[in-house]
């Protein structure tokens, strides 16, 4: 009989290669020695340290999925998630940064976009020298992005691009933007198309006063007639499936990130129950606390091992879009679950930030709704299962 370990149950790490590990190994050194002191103040303050992509860039923790030869790493969707667990580990922003920056702007650049294009943007991307953020959402159209109104109009050389994105992770600090639009050159189709800072009519407004993501910098991208080249547009998707298949991306990612913030108030859980003393013994000996780290132990369980096949049949080939939308919004809720009862387990202390888990309760807030809210993937899987669309 072997004894539980209980910071690695299922054995998940016999279950990586030895590349994995020392991706993984290194991820988390990172976030431990460099992110996870500094995240407190910046979360009080609401400021993203714009340092960070640089530093990522140098680890090559930005677009780790990309070919060696654009600047990525060339590494798989486990190493990718691995990242992101251990990255969220220390907040949900830093994850964001991280998977804007990898799934959201790289990746269609790299999937969709001109040889051109890939040699002009990825290498600054992946070393942190450019930031990109990725508008899909408007202010009416969040769940149902077909609502779209930014529009891209056909003019002589390229395209005029007016609209407003909003919610939009990285913009006020991005130097290019890949967004949306429907193009009356394409019978209103969705196109994607990559804009630049400093192009005329374009902006990108801070949204302050966010209670929730506060290390992470989001704001609108204002688009006023905004002229752009035959060069911005990105020639090889059309349609919804171009955001989409960046998300299927990201969604993934989240998957492992969340279930690193749960494993952060887990363990704070675990140790602050076993040291915290009242009625004469610890809190840990209590049954009721018990049954409460056993239920954390067991959902972190079983979202780390969905998540690690999930990697195993990306990097196969086997990726399905609703496949990926059972662990989004499996591992975002039951992490969003555990954050908010390790605050509560911490009594009084569970609401300083220096304890650190009501600040993991609140980010999962915004990890529960970005990248299709927990209830528009139950209707996603709905769908998949009746083969009747409920939206
Ligand atoms: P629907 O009719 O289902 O599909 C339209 C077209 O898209 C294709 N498609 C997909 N392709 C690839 N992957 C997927 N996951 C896909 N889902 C759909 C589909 O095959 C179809 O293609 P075609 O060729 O037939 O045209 O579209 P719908 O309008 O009914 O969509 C409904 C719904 C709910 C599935 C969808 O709109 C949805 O997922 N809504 C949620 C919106 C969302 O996730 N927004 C995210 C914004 S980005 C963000 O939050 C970043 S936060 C980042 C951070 O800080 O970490
Ligand atoms: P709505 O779509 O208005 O939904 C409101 C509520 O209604 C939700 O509970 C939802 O589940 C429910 N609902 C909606 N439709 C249905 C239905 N048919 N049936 C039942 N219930 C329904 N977007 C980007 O494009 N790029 C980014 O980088 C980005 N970063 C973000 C960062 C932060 C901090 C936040 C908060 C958001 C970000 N988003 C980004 C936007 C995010 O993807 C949207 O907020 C999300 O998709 C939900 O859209 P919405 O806010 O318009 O809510």
């Amino acid at each position: 009989i072997h004894p539980l370990d209980w910071a690695d149950p299922f054995r998940l790490d016999a279950q990586l290669t030895d590349e994995e590990r020392m991706v993984r190994d290194t991820a988390r050194d990172y976030a431990q020695d460099k992110l996870l002191p500094r995240v407190t103040r910046a979360y009080l303050d609401e400021t993203f340290d714009r340092e960070i992509m640089t530093e990522m860039g140098a680890l090559g923790l930005l677009g780790s999925t990309i070919p060696e030869e654009f600047g990525g790493a060339g590494l798989g969707y486990v190493s990718y998630g691995l990242v992101a667990r251990e990255v969220e580990r220390v907040d949900s922003g830093y994850r964001s940064a991280m998977s804007v920056q990898s799934s959201l702007v790289m990746h269609p650049i790299n999937a969709y976009g001109s040889d051109e294009q890939r040699r002009k943007y990825l290498p600054k991307l992946a070393t942190g020298e450019w930031v990109g953020c990725f508008g899909l959402t408007e202010p009416d159209a969040g769940s149902d992005p077909a609502g779209m109104r930014t529009r891209a109009k056909k003019v002589d050389g390229g395209y005029v691009i007016s609209g407003s994105k909003m919610w939009i992770t990285n913009s006020p600090i991005a130097d290019v933007f890949v967004v949306w639009a429907k193009s009356d050159a394409h019978d209103g189709k969705i196109r994607g198309f990559v804009l630049e800072k400093g192009m005329k009519g374009l902006s990108a407004p801070k949204i302050e006063g966010k209670l929730s993501l506060r290390a992470s910098i989001t704001g609108e991208i204002v688009m006023d007639e905004v002229e752009v080249g035959e060069d911005a547009l990105l020639p090889n998707v059309e349609g919804l499936k171009g955001p989409f298949g960046c998300l299927n991306r990201a969604r993934y990612g989240i998957a492992w990130g969340t279930m690193g913030a749960a494993e952060a108030c887990f363990e704070a859980a675990r140790g602050y129950t076993l040291e915290r003393k009242q009625f004469g013994r610890p809190l840990a000996a209590n049954q009721i606390v018990q049954l409460k780290l056993a239920n954390m132990l067991t959902e972190i369980s079983l979202g780390l091992q969905a998540a690690l096949r999930v990697g195993r049949l990306i990097d196969e080939g086997h990726l399905s879009p609703d496949m990926v939308s059972i662990i989004k919004r499996n591992n975002c809720g039951k992490a969003l679950d555990i954050a908010r009862v390790a605050r509560d387990m911490h009594g009084g202390n569970g609401i300083a930030a220096e304890f650190h888990v009501i600040r993991h309760a609140i980010n999962l807030e915004t990890v529960n709704t970005y990248e299709g809210t927990h209830d528009v993937h139950a209707l996603i899987l709905g769908r998949a299962i009746t083969g009747i669309s409920a939206f």
